[in-house]
């Protein structure tokens, strides 16, 4: 009887418990029993993260008053999130080799703290049009970044901003797109070269939990990320624009949002592409028909600007934005990741479909927790007693901080990382580059200051 009614309790009440995909055949990891301890032990991944990461074993339920994918993902945006979870950043400005300026943005500022050398570094990428001071970002980020006393971590992070985005100067005539990884690679080469003794932990949202997927993938063992978190990253970018195009509802709602946003991005940085891309390329070309567009969808916006001028080097142009989404797809990199990746979706997130739960089996580094609710990059849950920071009514807290938290010290504190072959760096012509690719290279130019990481350009959706 007590089975039957159980089982029947079961079938009615549904899970809040996120439904965890491993490998079949695990991967095995070096894992030091303590931190900076010599003694190990031969874990896999399920074990790290049966073991250290354990709310992803409990449930996770909305506040009642925020049911489902949309009114999550729509409260991103109406959500106040100003007063809480401040960072202040010290901007780095680096010069690439194809002329191009990246933002790196670092927390704690230098003036507020000085951390030991091997301190581990979270390497944030944002979302569509984001930047540092996203509050999903800096929802996970202030946590970490807090010193050990005050119960944070006490780790450092750094925000890599897409080229154009958050203020960064646009000194190429090229901005981004979701399948360029080499801004990152370049950006963390940087990192190596002035960390090199600190574990570097990848944590990307969205658009930049592709770029980071895709950069493992065709790294493989050469990754310079230690371990990775992507949250809400859209795997198939095929299948996500026939769901956003396909249906009024998502094209009226979320794909003019997106284009919205991407449209006022490139408006903002239109003087400098006019002035740097040469007459008559494709760039140019695409930059004076995209700033005509009215009110786009997102595969609009795509066929005119970002299949044409996402690179000036190919494959670019492309002669569709579906070219484009082929191409720019994390789950047909899935299979050659080599170091530990934790991939958190949310089942009614409205903009990303299809999880690449047959790549995750089959591959031992990699493990991926779906959540019942949550929505895009949402996730809100009320906070817990005590959390003097989250106010009122509309304090609401984002529940994915708390295993991904649980995911930086158990990778960054633990993780031996024995397995990978980093290639070296060496300077050549002014630039520091790594032996094998030296086509790209980097040196740090002057600029950037200080970045208040509280209000950035708001858009609708903004940072998706
Ligand atoms: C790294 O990967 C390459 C190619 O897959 C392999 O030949 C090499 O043995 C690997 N190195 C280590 C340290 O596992
Ligand atoms: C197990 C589970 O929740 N799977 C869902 C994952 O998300 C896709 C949409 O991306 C749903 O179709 C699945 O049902």
């Amino acid at each position: 009887m007590g089975v039957i009614l159980s089982l029947f309790i079961n079938l009615f009440r549904p899970t809040y418990t996120p439904t965890l995909y491993f490998p079949t055949q695990p991967a095995y990891l070096l894992y030091r029993k303590a931190r900076h301890s010599n003694e190990c032990i031969t874990t896999s991944l399920r074990d790290v993260i049966e073991g250290h990461c354990r709310t992803l074993l409990e449930e996770y339920r909305p506040v009642w008053w925020l049911p489902g994918g949309h009114i999550q993902t729509g409260y991103c945006v109406v959500g106040d999130f100003s007063t809480v979870d401040k960072v202040d950043y010290d901007r780095k400005l680096l010069r690439l080799k194809d002329g191009g300026t990246l933002g790196l943005d670092f927390t704690p500022p230098a003036s507020e703290r000085t951390l030991s050398e091997d301190t581990p570094i979270i390497v944030v990428m944002h979302g569509l049009t984001g930047g540092s001071h996203e509050a999903y970002v800096r929802s996970i980020i202030a946590p970490t970044c807090t010193p050990v006393e005050q119960g944070g971590l006490g780790y450092r992070a750094m925000v890599v901003n897409f080229r154009g985005c958050a203020g960064t100067p646009v000194t190429s005539p090229q901005l981004y797109t979701g399948g360029h990884t080499d801004d990152l690679r370049q950006a963390l080469m940087y990192l190596s070269q002035l960390y090199p003794e600190a574990p570097l932990i990848g944590l990307g949202f969205s658009l930049g939990a592709n770029v980071i997927a895709r950069y493992l993938g065709q790294e493989g063992n050469k990754s310079r990320l230690l371990a990775a978190a992507v949250l809400g990253c859209p795997w198939d970018l095929v299948k996500n624009s026939e769901r956003i195009e396909g249906d009024l509802f998502y094209r009226e709602i979320y794909s003019k949002a997106l284009a919205r946003n991407l449209l006022k991005m490139l408006r903002t940085n239109a003087a400098h592409l006019s002035r740097l891309a040469a007459p008559h390329t494709p760039t140019a070309q695409a930059l004076a028909n995209t700033l005509q567009l009215k009110s786009p969808y997102l595969k609009d916006f795509d066929v005119a600007w970002t299949s044409v001028a996402g690179a000036t080097y190919p494959p670019f142009p492309m002669d569709s934005a579906d070219a484009y989404y082929e191409w720019a797809g994390s789950a047909q990199h899935v299979h050659n990741i080599r170091v530990p990746l934790l991939c958190v979706n949310a089942s009614d997130d409205p903009i990303v479909r299809d999880l690449p739960i047959e790549e995750v089996r089959q591959n031992g580094w990699v493990c991926l927790a779906v959540t019942r609710h949550g929505g895009h990059l949402g996730w809100f849950e009320k906070p817990e007693k005590g959390d003097r920071e989250a106010k009122g009514w509309f304090g609401l807290r984002r529940w994915v901080r708390k295993p991904v938290l649980e995911w930086f010290r158990a990778t960054a504190e633990h993780l031996v990382g024995e397995q990978r072959e980093i290639p070296e760096l060496y300077e050549q012509g002014g630039w520091i580059v790594e032996r094998g690719r030296e086509s790209l290279g980097f040196r740090e130019v002057e600029g950037g200051g200080k970045v208040i990481g509280v209000e950035g350009e708001a858009g609708l959706l903004a940072g998706l």
